[in-house]
């Protein structure tokens, strides 16, 4: 933790939840001793609390979370906690203001990503609207949402905003995909005057074989470094007994994100634990946030475990670039 050199551009943390790595470990990603930190049935209208976003708010934290409720409907539902680790999920659902009830239309939202971006918390979600889509919206105070147009077409998924604005305009990524259990997809970056019209399509990256054959979608939020944008995504790789889904990482360039500057061949995080290789979905670990305290580059990253429960996850920012760049393979 006595780090010398601040890798990670951006802001102190100092409450980030956090566990030192246990004496021993080979890895650069460890558990949180405690997982799950969100049980199936916390709330009592959900099956399953799973694939969920968190970030900093107020000197706490607070959230999006995708619960599955019990008549397995797909929602998310805003949450609040002190410590990022014990949280307290509205057992009702996030009901979006938007003056088109055409947009309003509630089909189903799921694995749902929260970015700060200049004055507000963006969400952005995977939004039924004639097949999945990436749905959009914001809030000031995790209370009251505002829904705004999807940002793509049907179909797609994972869309994963970047945290400030690249070269003037808003940035995305996302997974075109199909009305199913797609069985490809590749990781493209858009971007967007305004949050509302979206082009400028780049390719970013491609399944490759092994624990990334099938497809591969953004996780987390971007965290803007010294070395780029540092990307933790998952990539699923198909085996006889179906889709197993690990965490990984690239770095991505810092002006022109769709260049891909380094990528770890070794995944970061696979089903290995109970929790994740038991449950709704077997052999899931689906990374869709993280938290970071920029001085000291201890970063915290939130997934869910077997499409049932959220999990934890820490790792160090100056490990893990070391890690990416000392594995890459493009
Ligand atoms: C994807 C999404 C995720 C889920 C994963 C594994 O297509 O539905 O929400 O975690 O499959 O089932």
């Amino acid at each position: 933790m006595n780090k010398i050199k601040q890798i990670i551009t951006g802001a102190a943390l100092p409450n980030i939840p956090w566990e030192e790595k246990p004496e021993g470990y080979r890895h650069i990603v460890w558990r949180y001793t405690k997982n799950p930190i969100i049980p199936r049935d916390l709330i009592p209208s959900s099956n399953s609390i799973f694939n969920s976003a968190v970030v900093p708010f107020n000197g706490e934290f607070a959230g999006v979370f995708r619960c599955d409720d019990r008549r397995r409907y797909m929602q998310i539902h805003s949450g609040r906690s002190k410590d990022g680790i014990r949280w307290e999920i509205d057992n009702e659902s996030i009901k979006f203001i938007c003056d088109d009830p055409e947009i309003k239309k509630f089909e189903y939202a799921y694995d749902p990503r929260v970015c700060w971006i200049e004055d507000r918390y963006y969400i952005t979600w995977c939004n039924g609207y004639h097949g999945p889509t990436i749905g959009a919206g914001y809030t000031y105070d995790f209370k009251k949402f505002y829904q705004l147009e999807n940002a793509f077409l049907p179909f797609n998924r994972n869309g994963v905003l970047f945290p400030r604005r690249i070269n003037g305009k808003y940035a995305m990524l996302s997974r075109p995909s199909d009305n199913g259990h797609t069985p490809f997809g590749d990781i493209f970056y858009s971007e967007s005057p305004d949050m509302c019209h979206w082009g400028k399509h780049r390719h970013v990256m491609s399944p490759r074989g092994r624990w990334e054959s099938t497809k591969i979608g953004a996780g987390p939020t971007p965290i803007e470094t010294t070395e780029g944008w540092l990307l933790i995504y998952h990539g699923v790789l198909t085996s006889c007994n179906g889709f197993q889904y690990s965490m990984g990482g690239a770095i991505l360039d810092i002006n022109q994100p769709w260049k891909v500057l380094h990528r770890a061949e070794p995944f970061l995080l696979t089903p290995e634990e109970l929790y994740e290789c038991v449950g709704d979905t077997p052999n899931v670990v689906f990374p869709c946030a993280a938290l970071y305290d920029a001085p000291t580059g201890r970063i915290a990253i939130y997934y869910g475990g077997a499409d049932t429960v959220t999990c934890l996850a820490f790792t160090q920012a100056d490990e893990l670039i070391n890690f990416i760049k000392s594995n890459s393979s493009l």
